[in-house]
């Protein structure tokens, strides 16, 4: 069983978004094995996306996602990677499938609701920057 780190956004949680991401992704199969609801730090938030450092959009995508608090959760299950990016949808929700979460509730690029890991490498490296190995059951 694979596991995969996702996170209902500032912008998510503000809309009142976090039971329906994770209806989406139960729904779907998945299982939702940790959770917690917090507020990032923007160096936290920094650390977080230091992939995209040299980014155009890191500080203002870093600044986004320490502005209220956001859901962390590990998902469990066959290929959870890629169906959890599947549900949420392309990172643009313009480019994003009907049905996606990102293209029925997210209308920019950077407030798009929803995070998800990109390979098993980065989930477990985000799995671990949110929860301990006790917390995952
Ligand atoms: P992903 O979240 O679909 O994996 P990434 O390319 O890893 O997309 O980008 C991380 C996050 O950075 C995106 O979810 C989005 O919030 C933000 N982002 C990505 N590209 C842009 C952009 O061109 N402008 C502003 N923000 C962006
Ligand atoms: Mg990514």
């Amino acid at each position: 069983m694979e596991k995969t780190l996702s996170i209902v956004k500032p912008d998510g949680v503000r809309k009142g978004l976090i039971g329906e991401v994770i209806r989406r992704f139960e729904n779907a199969g998945l299982r939702v094995v940790a959770l917690r609801r917090v507020m990032l730090g923007k160096r936290e938030a920094e650390a977080f996306y230091e992939v995209h450092k040299e980014k155009g959009f890191y500080q203002s995508l870093t600044d986004f996602m320490s502005s209220g608090p956001v859901v962390a959760m590990v998902l469990e299950g066959e290929d959870a990677i890629q169906r959890t990016r599947q549900i949420m949808g392309a990172t643009n929700p313009k480019d994003a499938d009907p049905g996606t979460i990102r293209a029925d509730f997210a209308e920019e690029v950077e407030q798009n609701i929803v995070h998800g890991s990109d390979s098993p490498e980065n989930a477990a490296i985000e799995i671990a920057f949110f929860f301990s190995q006790r917390e995952i059951q």
